[in-house]
């Protein structure tokens, strides 16, 4: 068996950090709650009413120091973990190194938690999930124009999105998908955004067989340049933003989603247009169907 050394500092704050390059921070959902995290999002002109997480505590955290992903503090979701395992805790046999923290030293970090998977999810994307993270909101935008700021990445980015193990990530306003490849109605995932499709969307963060290689101090094999969800909704009124993430296929190589710290805005719609970015593109998903969890090994 092989043996790892990971190196546990105690951060400022009683935070837990291990294996994180220096700067770089996160607490999960073990130290905070939901609430805190839809306060790191919600800015400009955003009054956060609601909020729900469904998944593991380990899927969702606050972070800070990740400028190299282009979004330096925020929120991220994932369907592996937010945070390292504590190598002394019997509970922690699920998952291994944190999704996000740098540098990138391995290929395949997998958080394989057997946890469900999302409905909502597996009709967008037309197969079964495992392991989503789920964050829902409702809140009162002051304006018609809702616009929030994230990065998805992934572990798949290193070949097997290519073999079909696309996961499955949206962000939903008011049931409407609005994570969209801009100037397109595709969502937002590692086959629409990756190096051959939409490249110059696309940072890869490796080089084959050489995680080492890559430039970005995260672990992330790649990820997406930063990109805006942008949605009208009646100003004033209750609007329920669902961020939700899943791995496909099975449960392993985690996928990511950060979410920019005062990143959720409301805006006055300009010159009465419908800003180009609004969700007219798509019927409304208003099914939910009974979700399926398991695992299968991958050899990898
Ligand atoms: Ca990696
Ligand atoms: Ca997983
Ligand atoms: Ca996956």
């Amino acid at each position: 068996m092989a043996t790892t050394v990971v190196t546990v500092l105690i951060a400022a704050g009683g935070a837990t950090v291990a294996h994180a390059s220096p700067g770089q921070t996160v607490v999960s959902l073990r130290q905070i709650d939901a609430e805190a995290l839809a306060d790191n999002i919600a800015g400009r002109n955003i009054d956060v009413r609601e909020v729900e997480f469904t998944g593991n505590d380990v899927q969702a955290g606050r972070f800070g120091g990740l400028e190299a992903t282009g979004i330096a503090r925020g929120v991220a979701l994932t369907s592996g973990s937010v945070i390292p395992s504590d190598p002394q805790s019997p509970e922690d046999v699920d998952f291994t190194r944190s999704s996000i923290l740098g540098p990138n030293v391995s290929l395949t970090t997998t958080g394989d938690l057997g946890g469900e998977g999302s409905a909502e999810l597996d009709e967008l994307f037309g197969s079964t999930t495992y392991d989503a993270a789920v964050l829902t909101m409702k809140v009162v935008p002051r304006h018609a124009k809702l616009k929030l700021r994230y990065v998805f990445g992934s572990e798949e980015y290193a070949g097997w999105a290519e073999r079909d193990y696309t996961d499955s990530f949206a962000i939903m306003v008011n049931g409407e998908p609005c994570s969209h490849v801009p100037g397109t109605t595709d969502l937002v995932s590692t086959s629409t955004i990756n190096e051959t499709t939409h490249s110059e969307e696309y940072v890869q963060n490796f080089a084959p067989n050489d995680p080492g290689a890559g430039e970005h101090d995260t672990e992330l094999n790649g990820f997406t340049q930063e990109l805006t969800c942008e949605a009208t909704v009646r100003a004033g009124r209750v609007a329920t933003i669902t961020i939700a993430i899943a791995d496909t296929r099975d449960g392993q190589l985690d996928s990511t989603v950060l979410l920019a710290r005062d990143g959720l805005t409301s805006e006055r719609a300009k010159g009465g247009g419908h800003g180009g970015g609004g969700g007219h593109g798509g019927k409304p998903t208003g099914h939910w169907g009974h979700g399926h969890w398991g695992w299968h090994p991958r050899a990898v």
